[in-house]
């Protein structure tokens, strides 16, 4: 399969699927949260076309991977930030999307985006989740997430 990716990527012409969700490669950029709990605004969201790759915002701090399976495999979103790494204003996502709704099934994070939150649904309701750092499995139940720097004073899953 390995082999094949790399030969469609090294070919001028590609297919194009539709249907399948979540894309095998895409990214997210986030505007940073206007005040905690508040929604950062989506700037951006583009997936890679079957054969081709995606080129990372330049500008923007990379937060977050989503990973469609346990242990970072499968279809991935890359989460870019506008306003550098995490801190403790941190980035609010009210939904993630169709395409990776329940599906979220382990995640990494970059640049101060120490702590997360994980929401059963939509704009922060439902089961919550915390977690420190990088986590290998999570259920795919997620359908809003927090994610900010350690130090965190507004509790959310309260
Ligand atoms: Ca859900």
């Amino acid at each position: 399969m390995a082999t094949a990716i790399v030969a469609a990527m090294a070919a001028t012409a590609s297919a194009t699927t539709s249907g399948a969700a979540p894309a095998p490669e895409c990214q997210i950029v986030l505007g940073p949260a206007p005040e905690p709990g508040k929604a950062s605004p989506v700037l951006s969201r583009n997936c890679a076309a079957q054969g081709e790759r995606l080129v990372a915002p330049a500008a923007d701090t990379l937060l977050m991977v989503w990973y469609e399976s346990f242990n970072y495999g499968g279809a991935s979103t890359k989460v870019y930030g506008s306003g550098g790494p995490c801190d403790t204003g941190g980035y609010g996502i009210a939904y993630v999307g169709d395409d990776w709704n329940d599906r979220i099934s382990s995640y990494k994070v970059f640049n101060n985006c120490n702590y997360s939150a994980t929401f059963q649904h939509a704009n922060w309701g439902g089961l919550c989740f915390e977690a420190y750092g990088t986590l290998p499995q999570r259920a795919p139940i997620t359908s809003s997430l927090w994610i900010s720097s350690g130090s965190f004073a507004w509790d959310l899953c309260d």
